[in-house]
């Protein structure tokens, strides 16, 4: 069996909205109220995940969620006179940053020899919670074969869970046993920490990890307030390396020594204050980015076009790429994609995959990429997908009929009717 990193991006769903629903995402809340493109969006995700299938050879995805949730609707008694974010909640597309659908943990590391997943509850945001028993219809489907997977149900509610956007795992390789890290924060600023430092610690235990594997973190509490609601905004793992901003973690040395001392093969790629501030970091999301080891073994970083704009930080990538050329780093080349219409909710190309290690053959091919399944899937977007959501058209039948109907062509498509 060989064990390889698959990436298993979120199609960007027909009512892709911005409705300004996440308080401390400040992407989402300065859109609040522009018109979206969902079609360009799915397009922009589609061409990312063209682009790491042929870097990578592997690409897997999954499905937009049904929207409008009817259950939902019903559950807020909607009649005309409730909150425009209520009526907006039942439509989000959020689905799409599947970094926020699960917590993974691959075989080599769990005590039954299994690859565990966790749907994320993301309780902390009522658009957000009602995401996890659909994605997680969708992972029992996925990683059906039990023999190799086993898929849990969220952890109960009051302790927040946001997946893997909080999580990452050292390892020499993606095969071998890993140490895993998790990062929570601490309630009690101005905006909502939404992982939970005991939800990670359930996780960690129903994965059946060994204690002396596991690495618990705290978030730095300005990085929260300074925006970086998830922790993928401000660092991210790939194998030996961790790519971080100087000041993601509420102790940044304290941080480094407690992974060296679970992993002491830890190389740490420390993005200085001075050169790249918290600010411009979350507005470009350099560190929202998918860190990838090519089949040469030399790492690329996938950032989006933001980064590229940016003077401050396009010089730090720069130097970086001339370092990694002498043999001064790991990172050897950073790619811009755009992801625009994700970015614009605060989700880059980080957000938008979930990473699972495990051997392509035992994964449903059915979530399995490839160039004639990429076709078809963007042929379905450009004939059903709205062009344009206009803030006032969420909550219309005539809209809400053609979310419905793009979405049961997409499964029509995949032959994944069974979701419908
Ligand atoms: O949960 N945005 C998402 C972005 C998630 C990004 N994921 C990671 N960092 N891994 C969120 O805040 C915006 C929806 C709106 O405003 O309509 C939203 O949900």
């Amino acid at each position: 069996m060989s064990l390889t990193e698959i990436n298993f991006d979120g199609l960007v769903g027909p009512s892709h909205n911005y409705a300004g629903l996440s308080l401390g995402n400040i992407a989402s809340a300065s859109h609040k109220g522009d018109p979206s493109y969902p079609r360009a969006a799915a397009l922009q995700g589609m061409a990312k995940m063209r682009r790491n299938l042929s870097a990578l050879g592997v690409q897997g995805f999954l499905l937009p969620l049904p929207r409008p949730n009817r259950a939902l609707q019903n559950a807020l008694s909607f009649d005309g006179t409730e909150a425009a974010p209520l009526r907006a909640a039942p439509w989000s597309a959020s689905s799409m940053w599947t970094a926020n659908a699960a917590t993974v943990s691959p075989a080599p590391d769990t005590a039954d020899g299994k690859c565990h997943l966790t749907p994320a509850n993301l309780i902390t945001m009522l658009h957000r919670a009602q995401e996890w028993e659909d994605t997680k219809a969708q992972l029992d489907i996925a990683f059906g074969d039990r023999d190799h997977f086993t898929v849990h149900d969220a952890v109960p509610p009051t302790f927040g869970d946001e997946g893997a956007a909080n999580h990452g795992r050292f390892c020499d390789t993606h095969g071998a046993a890993g140490v895993e890290l998790f990062v929570y924060g601490r309630p009690g600023g101005k905006f909502p920490a939404r992982q939970h430092e005991q939800a990670s610690r359930l996780v960690a235990r129903q994965h059946r990890l060994s204690p002396d594997k596991c690495v618990f973190i705290e978030q730095n509490p300005e990085a929260i307030e300074a925006g970086a609601f998830h922790n993928d905004v401000v660092s991210v793992v790939n194998e030996r390396v961790l790519f971080t901003h100087q000041e993601a973690f509420a102790d940044q040395e304290g941080a480094y020594e407690a992974i060296r001392a679970k992993f002491p093969a830890l190389e740490v790629v420390e993005v200085p204050s001075a050169k790249v501030t918290m600010a411009e970091a979350i507005r470009t999301y350099l560190f929202n980015a998918q860190l990838i080891t090519l089949p040469d073994g030399t790492m690329n970083l996938i950032v989006p076009e933001e980064c590229r704009e940016s003077p401050s930080v396009w010089a730090y990538c720069e130097e970086m790429m001339a370092s990694a050329k002498s043999g001064g780093g790991p990172i050897h080349k950073v790619v811009p994609v755009d992801v625009r219409q994700s970015m614009a909710n605060g989700g880059g190309p980080a957000c938008l995959r979930l990473r699972v290690v495990c051997d392509p053959a035992t994964v449903d091919p059915r979530f399995q990429l490839d160039e004639a399944k990429a076709d078809r899937i963007e042929a379905v977007i450009a004939a059903c997908w709205p062009e344009q959501i206009d803030p006032a058209d969420i909550g219309s039948e005539a809209l809400a009929k053609s979310v419905i109907d793009a979405r049961a062509a997409l499964l029509d498509a995949l032959d994944l009717g069974v979701l419908a």
